[in-house]
């Protein structure tokens, strides 16, 4: 594997990863309210890809994802459909993991739920607080008094260190762009008492109705969504980790935020890269629960289609491009893995060695799956022409090769 390079958000370029013995990732996980649509899906096939391109260069990967097991869509989801959020936690998580091992997504090494680390989210809250960077909001308009905030502008003035976090260093956006995105993806830019408004929750004390935890002088609450991937990353990984990794959605507030607070804690970067897969569509329009236009992996699944071609029509599409899920596409896909399985009984001697190193030199250009794709295609074309004796070793390579680098199982 030539060295890997990757495009980084913060940096706005490619980056060339260093090629140690350890790389360490940290993928955001699922809010567990709906199953796993083609969208999620395509964001960990993407940092799956870097896994496999990581492991093939003999380095040692350590990768956690969390799972965000209670959120307020959580919440109003269990609600509108009268189940345990709980319950339907546990049950979209099980399928979500069914989903990832039907599509060969190779499992992260700490698997961690925002539920259980609320031990570990508290302290750090606190020591927030105590530094100057977090701040109680009184009690206004019917919310209760407490809510915990953290001071973007006090944060951003920590320090002059030339990798210290101040508001954009992740998201380079504009005060105006950040101001619609963080009303748009979960942020309160109106709420009264605050001193900014893009400062981001740490800490939800408790309602009536809503599930809350002990959290010591903060009072009884729940964490907000920012600090939970911070703590779970730094617990679980070196400071800073390799790579963080989500949906383009997650850039701003998300990752931004989350940076913000990882360098207030540890005063080193939470990740030295951020790399962010572009979003899917159907037939155009963004895909999203709230707007219904769903392709499930389980449903395809269901309907007896093979998990492989599910993973290849992902991966015919850049992990950084917009793109959408089509039927023309999936059928694609289907004919491409059909005529790939043909093609391992006829592989062309000396044919395996040459097509390994396209590959490779594909996924090393910032994870270029088509590209790598394309490449098999020409081999199978190759193959099912005929005219090159077969050889089982060159089979056996491409068989190897195809699985351990694209995941995909002939
Ligand atoms: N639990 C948080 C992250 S801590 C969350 O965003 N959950 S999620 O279920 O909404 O999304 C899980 C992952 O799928 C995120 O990386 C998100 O960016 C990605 N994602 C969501 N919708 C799409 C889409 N339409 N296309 C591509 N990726 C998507
Ligand atoms: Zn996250």
């Amino acid at each position: 594997m030539p060295a890997i390079r990757l495009f980084d958000t913060a940096a706005g370029r490619e980056v060339v990863l260093e090629s140690g013995p350890r790389a360490s990732m940290y993928v955001c996980g699922i809010t567990p309210y709906d199953a796993t649509h083609m969208g999620h899906a395509a964001s960990y096939v993407a940092f799956d890809l870097l896994n496999r391109a990581w492991r093939d260069a003999g380095q040692d990967v350590s990768y956690v994802q969390n799972v965000t097991d209670v959120d307020d869509p959580l919440l109003e989801r269990a609600t509108a459909t009268n189940v345990d959020w709980q319950e339907l936690a546990q049950s979209q998580i099980e399928l979500f993991q069914t989903d990832m091992e039907a599509l060969n997504v190779l499992s992260p090494d700490h698997y961690v739920g925002a539920v259980e680390s609320i031990d570990l989210i508290v302290p750090e809250v606190e020591r927030l607080v105590s530094q100057g960077l977090a701040y109680r909001v009184p009690g206004t308009n019917g919310e209760p008094d407490g809510d915990v905030y953290y001071d973007v502008e006090a944060a951003g003035k920590q320090s002059v260190a030339p990798d210290a976090w101040s508001l954009g260093s992740i998201s380079g956006l504009s005060e105006s762009e950040m101001l619609e995105l963080f009303a748009e993806r979960g942020g309160d830019p109106g709420r009264a008492g605050k001193r900014q408004a893009l400062d981001p929750l740490l800490w939800r004390v408790a309602r009536d109705g809503e599930p809350h935890w002990p959290g010591g002088s903060l009072g009884d609450g729940r964490p907000g969504w920012h600090i939970e991937c911070t703590v779970i990353a730094q617990k679980y990984l070196p400071a800073p980790f390799t790579v963080q990794g989500g949906g383009s959605d997650l850039i701003f507030p998300h990752h931004e935020m989350g940076a913000g607070h990882a360098y207030s804690l540890a005063g080193v970067p939470l990740a030295k890269h951020y790399a962010h897969a572009g979003m899917v569509g159907l037939d155009g329009e963004k895909m999203s629960k709230s707007k219904g236009n769903l392709v499930l992996v389980s449903r395809l699944r269901a309907a007896g289609e093979d998990p492989a071609a599910i993973r290849l029509a992902i991966l015919a599409h850049h992990y950084r491009s917009d793109w959408s899920w089509t039927d023309e596409g999936f059928a694609a896909a289907k004919a491409d893995l059909a005529s790939w399985r043909r093609a391992l009984d006829h592989a062309p001697e000396s044919s395996a060695a040459p097509l390994l190193d396209e590959m490779r030199a594909a996924l090393a250009a910032d994870l270029d799956a088509p590209a790598a794709v394309a490449a098999v295609s020409r081999w199978a074309r190759r193959a099912n022409d005929g005219g090159t004796p077969a050889s089982a070793a060159d089979q056996a390579l491409v068989r190897d090769a195809v699985d351990a680098l694209l995941g995909i199982r002939l």
